[in-house]
């Protein structure tokens, strides 16, 4: 592929609440290149919002639903646009186009621009979730602290949430007591709230969304696919029931 051809990017909510597939699809079409297409894609089972490790598990079959049929359509790499990277593997197993996951990719970004990092995430219960990926990220010497300003994932954009203060409360705590250089935003629903966020602080302030979609665009950029040699591999011919 030439750097200058027409790309599409898949980019999935793996909750089914369409109205944040509309939020994330937007900042990732804003964040996007020029010559780059943002397909969102909602998944159909699974759950309504995605806060725990039983949201994740009954979320990852609807995502890889959503892969395949990203596939089908051609796209060239796929966004999965949940903080849990949930299914992450699975996907690149079944796809041979670049899978990328909104905390990996914003992890990374982070690590290129600031030593140290905190991330700051929805409900207390998840941040377990963000430490894990941390640890299998190998980012535990970036990441200095895992946040949590327990506001619902479906709560972040009612007004009367007060979302935006609350986040930049918890961010200048952090930067004041954390020693970082940067912060994660640890939700797809944060996406929109990033660039100002990091006006206000004067400190980037990382959306996984638009680095995941950026990243894509580098991979694709650089004619590179998921390996299909070991564990991602397509998965074994056998029986099973459909997704
Ligand atoms: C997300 N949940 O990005 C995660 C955020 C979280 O439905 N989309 C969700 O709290 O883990």
């Amino acid at each position: 592929m030439s750097r200058d051809s027409d790309i599409t990017i898949n980019v999935i909510n793996p909750n089914m609440t369409e109205t944040m597939t509309e939020l994330i699809a937007k900042a990732a079409q804003a964040s996007a290149g020029q010559r780059t297409r943002i397909v969102g894609r909602t998944a159909r089972t699974g759950a309504a919002s995605i806060e725990g490790h039983y949201d994740e598990a009954i979320a990852a079959v609807g995502l890889l639903r959503e892969v395949q049929a990203g596939d089908a359509d051609g796209c060239h790499a796929h966004v999965i646009a949940c903080f849990g990277d949930p299914g992450l593997l699975a996907a690149r197993e079944l796809s041979a186009a670049p899978v990328l996951g909104i905390a990996e990719a914003a992890m990374h970004a982070a690590s290129f621009v600031a030593t140290h990092f905190s991330i700051v995430t929805t409900l207390s219960r998840t941040k377990v979730i963000a430490e894990h990926l941390v640890r299998n990220y190998g980012m535990e010497h970036h990441c200095r602290k895992v946040r949590a300003v327990d506001v619902a994932v479906l709560d972040l954009d009612k007004p009367e949430a007060h979302v935006r203060g609350i986040l930049l409360d918890e961010c200048r705590d952090a930067l004041r007591q954390d020693g970082i250089g940067a912060i994660v935003l640890g939700c797809a629903g944060m996406a929109d709230l990033a660039r100002d966020l990091s006006t206000e602080l004067g400190i980037p302030v990382i959306d996984g969304v638009a680095a995941a979609v950026r990243f894509a665009e580098a991979l694709v950029g650089l004619g590179l696919k998921t390996s299909k040699h070991g564990d991602l591999a397509f998965p074994l011919p056998k029986v099973r029931t459909p997704l």
